[in-house]
C-alpha cells in the first residue's frame, strides 16, 4: 500500500516522541534521587512530559461543499478497509466538523445536537461531558458496519426558519441567491460535531483527522474557525481542478484557512482534486499536463501561495487504485506526491516544535544540573589537592588553616543573610507580577464591557465597544509586561551579587518569559479586530453567532492568563532554588573542612585516612555526573549542557 511512506514516518514520529518521554522520565527520577527537584521544575518536566504524551499530530481538512475532502481523507488514510469508509458522495455530505482519533476508552461515534449552538456553554466543554453526546458503538472488524454508522454523520432535517436564523443557520443572501425567498422550512444539519474514535494504526500513534463540511453546513462554528483550525499542524485545503478557485472557495480560503495560518502560512497544503476530469480530454497528454500546470499557476497567484504547496490529485482514483491494487492507476492520480509531502514537510516541522519547547524548558534545568554537579565534584577535588599538599605535622600551618576556614564560615553567614534578605525584596516584586495575571483584572474589564455591549443598540456602537474591550485587555498585557522586565532585571541583579562578591559560580536564573502568553494574546486581539471588523459581524452582529464568537475569543484570552498567573507563581516559588542550593553545599563543604582540621589538629585520625576519606567521597559525585552525562545524550540535548569530561 502506499500510504506507507506516511505511515512509517508517523511511526519512527512516535517512536522519537517515545524515547524522549523515557529520557525525560530517566532526568525526573534522576533529580529526585539526588534532592535536586523543587516544584517549579518539576512541574515544568511534568509538563512536558504530558504534552509530549498526549501529543497528536492534526491535520485538518477544509474547502468549500463537495470538493472531495472527504474522499481524499478516504484515499489518503483508509483505503485498506476496502470501503469507502466516511461517506462522500455529490451535494453536501459532510454536515459537521468530524474529528477522528483514537481514544483507548473505546471505539464509537460521538455526535452533538445542533440545539447545543443555543447553550452557552464552549465546545471544548461538552467535549469533557460525554453524557451530552449521543454514541453510536463501532464494531472495528467490520469496515461495512462502521460505513453503516458513519451514514449517520450526514443526517439533517427540517425546522422553522426562525430556529434555523436562532441557530446561525440561515443566510438570507445566500438563500436569495438560490432563489429562495421565505421558506417555511429550512434544512440543517442534524448535528453540530462528530466524535470518532476507532483503533486505527495511523491513529493509534497520534494523527487525529478534522474533516469539516463546506461554507453552508458550516454556518458560523467560531471554535473551527478561531480554535480547531489554528490549532491544527496543518491544513489541506481543497480545490477541484474543473473549476479552478471560485468565489466561495475564496472566501472559506480568506476566512477560515488564511487566518488560522498566520502570515508565513506554515503547515499548509492545497490539493487541486479531481484532475481525471481531465483525463480524456482531446488535447491528449500534453494538453492535459499543461492545462493541470496553467491550473496551477493561476491558483498560486490567487491565493498568494508557492506553487510547491499546490499538488494536482485524483482522490477518487486513488481510492480506487489502492482498493484494487492498481498501481498504474494510483500513479495516476498523483496521490504519492502529497504523502511525500504530509510526511515530509509536516511531521518533520512537527519534530521540531516539539525538540524546541524540550529545549527551551528542559535544556536550561538540564544545564543548571550539569553546572551543579560539576561545581561539586571541582570543590571537592579541589580541596583534595589542597590537604595533599599541607604539611600537617606543623601546628602553625594548621592552626592557620582553621582561621581561615572559619574566616569562609562568617562570610557564609553574611552571605546567608544576604541570600535572606534579596528573598524578601523578590517576594515583594513577585507578588506584584504574580497580581497582574489575576483572573479578577481580566473580569472587571469583560464585565463593564458586556454591559456596555448589552446597552449599545447599533453595530457601530457594539463594534466600539469591543475594540474598547481588546483595548483595556492590551494595557492589561502591557502592565504585565512592564512588571515582568522589573522582575528579570531584579533576578539576574541578585544574582550578580553573589557571583560578584562570594564568587559562587556562575548560574544564569531562569527567567519568567511572557513572550509566550503575549505571543498567543496578540493572536486573539489580531482575532477579534478581523472579526470586528468583518463584513459579517455587520449583517449577524446580534445574534447568538457573534455572542458565541466573543465568548470564544475572551475564554481563550482568560485561559491564557490563568496559564500566566499559575506558571508566575511556581516560577517565583523555585527560581532561586539553584542559588540555595549553592549556598548549602558551600555550607556543607565548610562544615566538612572544619571537621577534619580539627580532627586532624586532635590527632584523632591520620592525614592518610583524612585522603583516603576525600577520595571516596569523590566517586558519587562522579557517578552522579556520569548518570546524568547519559540521561543527557539519550535526550540528545548534549548541545545545551557542558560537555563533561571525566578525569
Ligand atoms: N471525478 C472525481 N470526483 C471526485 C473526486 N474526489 C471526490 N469526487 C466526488 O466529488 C463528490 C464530493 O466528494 P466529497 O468527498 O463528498 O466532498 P467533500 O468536500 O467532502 O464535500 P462536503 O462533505 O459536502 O463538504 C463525490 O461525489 C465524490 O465522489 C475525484 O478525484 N474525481
Ligand atoms: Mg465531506
Amino acid at each position: 500500500m502506499r500510504n506507507l511512506e506516511f505511515k512509517e514516518q508517523l511511526h519512527e514520529y512516535s517512536q522519537w516522541r517515545e524515547q524522549l518521554v523515557q529520557a525525560i522520565e530517566m532526568y525526573q527520577e534522576w533529580r529526585s534521587r539526588y534532592k535536586l527537584s523543587d516544584p517549579h521544575s518539576t512541574d515544568t518536566i511534568l509538563n512536558i512530559l504530558h504534552g509530549l504524551q498526549t501529543d497528536r499530530v492534526t491535520l485538518a481538512f477544509a474547502a468549500e461543499f463537495s470538493r472531495g475532502k472527504t474522499e481524499l481523507i478516504n484515499s489518503l488514510f483508509f483505503a485498506e478497509t476496502g470501503v469507502r469508509l466516511l461517506p462522500s458522495s455529490p451535494g453536501r455530505t459532510t454536515m459537521c466538523p468530524t474529528e477522528i482519533f483514537y481514544d483507548s476508552e473505546g471505539s464509537y461515534i460521538r455526535l452533538l445536537n445542533i440545539e447545543s449552538r443555543l447553550e452557552d456553554v464552549s465546545l471544548m466543554e461538552f467535549k469533557q461531558n460525554p453524557d451530552r453526546w449521543t454514541q453510536i458503538d463501532l464494531d472495528c472488524d467490520s469496515p461495512t458496519q462502521m460505513q453503516e454508522a458513519f451514514k449517520e454523520l450526514v443526517a439533517s432535517k427540517e425546522v422553522d426558519k426562525d430556529m434555523a436564523d436562532k441557530l446561525g443557520l440561515w443566510n438570507e443572501r445566500e438563500a436569495a441567491e438560490q432563489g429562495i425567498i421565505n421558506p417555511e422550512k429550512v434544512e440543517i444539519p442534524c448535528w453540530r460535531h462528530a466524535l470518532i474514535s476507532f483503533p486505527h494504526g495511523l491513529l493509534k500513534e497520534g494523527l487525529c483527522i478534522l474533516d469539516t463540511p463546506g461554507l453552508n453546513a458550516l454556518g458560523a462554528e467560531p471554535e473551527l474557525t478561531l480554535s480547531m483550525l489554528p490549532s491544527a499542524q496543518a491544513i489541506v485545503f481543497v480545490l477541484a481542478a474543473d473549476t479552478g478557485v471560485t468565489k466561495s472557495d475564496l472566501e472559506m480560503w480568506r476566512n477560515h484557512v488564511c487566518s488560522s495560518r498566520g502570515h508565513n502560512k506554515q503547515g499548509l497544503a492545497v490539493v487541486m482534486n479531481k484532475i481525471d476530469a481531465m483525463w480524456d480530454d482531446i488535447a491528449g497528454e500534453d494538453g492535459y499536463e499543461e492545462s493541470i500546470q496553467k491550473q496551477i499557476k493561476s491558483s498560486a497567484s490567487i491565493l498568494n501561495l508557492s506553487e510547491d504547496v499546490i499538488f494536482p490529485v485524483s482522490a477518487k482514483q486513488a481510492l480506487l487504485a489502492k482498493v484494487k491494487s492498481d498501481s498504474e492507476l494510483l500513479e495516476r492520480s498523483r496521490l504519492a506526491a502529497l504523502e511525500n509531502y504530509l510526511s515530509d514537510d509536516i511531521l518533520k516541522q512537527r519534530r521540531s516544535i516539539l525538540m524546541e519547547t524540550v529545549q527551551k524548558d528542559i535544556g536550561f534545568l538540564v544545564s543548571e544540573s550539569s553546572n551543579l554537579t560539576d561545581a561539586k565534584l571541582s570543590n571537592a577535588r579541589k580541596q583534595l589537592e589542597e590537604f595533599k599538599k599541607v604539611d600537617f605535622d606543623n601546628q602553625e600551618m594548621t592552626g592557620k588553616l582553621m582561621a581561615e576556614t572559619r574566616d569562609r564560615q562568617n562570610v557564609y553567614m553574611a552571605n546567608v543573610e544576604n541570600f535572606q534578605a534579596s528573598r524578601k525584596v523578590f517576594a515583594v516584586q513577585a507578588k506584584m507580577l504574580i497580581d497582574s495575571f489575576a483572573s479578577n483584572r481580566i473580569d472587571g474589564i469583560i464585565k463593564a464591557t458586556k454591559q456596555d455591549m448589552s446597552k449599545s443598540l447599533t453595530t457601530y456602537g457594539m463594534k466600539q465597544n469591543i475594540r474598547q474591550l481588546f483595548d483595556d485587555l492590551r494595557d492589561l498585557l502591557q502592565d504585565s509586561v512592564d512588571i515582568t522586565n522589573e522582575t528579570r532585571r531584579l533576578v539576574k541583579a541578585i544574582h550578580k551579587k553573589f557571583q560578584d562578591e562570594y564568587g559562587f559560580k556562575e548560574i544564569e536564573p531562569q527567567l519568567f518569559s511572557i513572550k509566550q502568553y503575549q505571543f498567543e494574546l496578540e493572536r486573539i486581539f489580531d482575532e477579534g479586530e478581523a472579526f470586528r471588523s468583518s463584513a459579517k459581524t455587520t449583517m449577524t452582529e446580534q445574534s447568538v453567532v457573534v455572542n458565541k464568537l466573543y465568548s470564544t475569543l475572551i475564554a481563550k484570552a482568560r485561559n491564557i492568563l490563568k496559564q500566566a498567573h499559575n506558571d508566575s507563581r511556581t516560577w517565583s516559588n523555585s527560581v532561586l532554588t539553584p542559588l540555595m542550593h549553592q549556598i548549602k553545599d558551600h555550607k556543607k563543604q565548610i562544615e566538612s573542612r572544619l571537621l577534619m582540621l580539627r580532627k586532624i589538629s586532635e590527632s584523632k585520625v591520620s592525614v592518610a585516612e583524612n585522603i583516603t576519606h576525600l577520595e571516596e567521597g569523590l566517586e558519587p559525585l562522579k557517578k552522579q555526573r556520569t548518570e546524568l552525562a547519559m540521561i543527557i545524550k539519550s535526550m540528545r540535548l548534549s548541545e545545551y549542557s557542558k560537555e563533561t569530561s571525566d578525569a
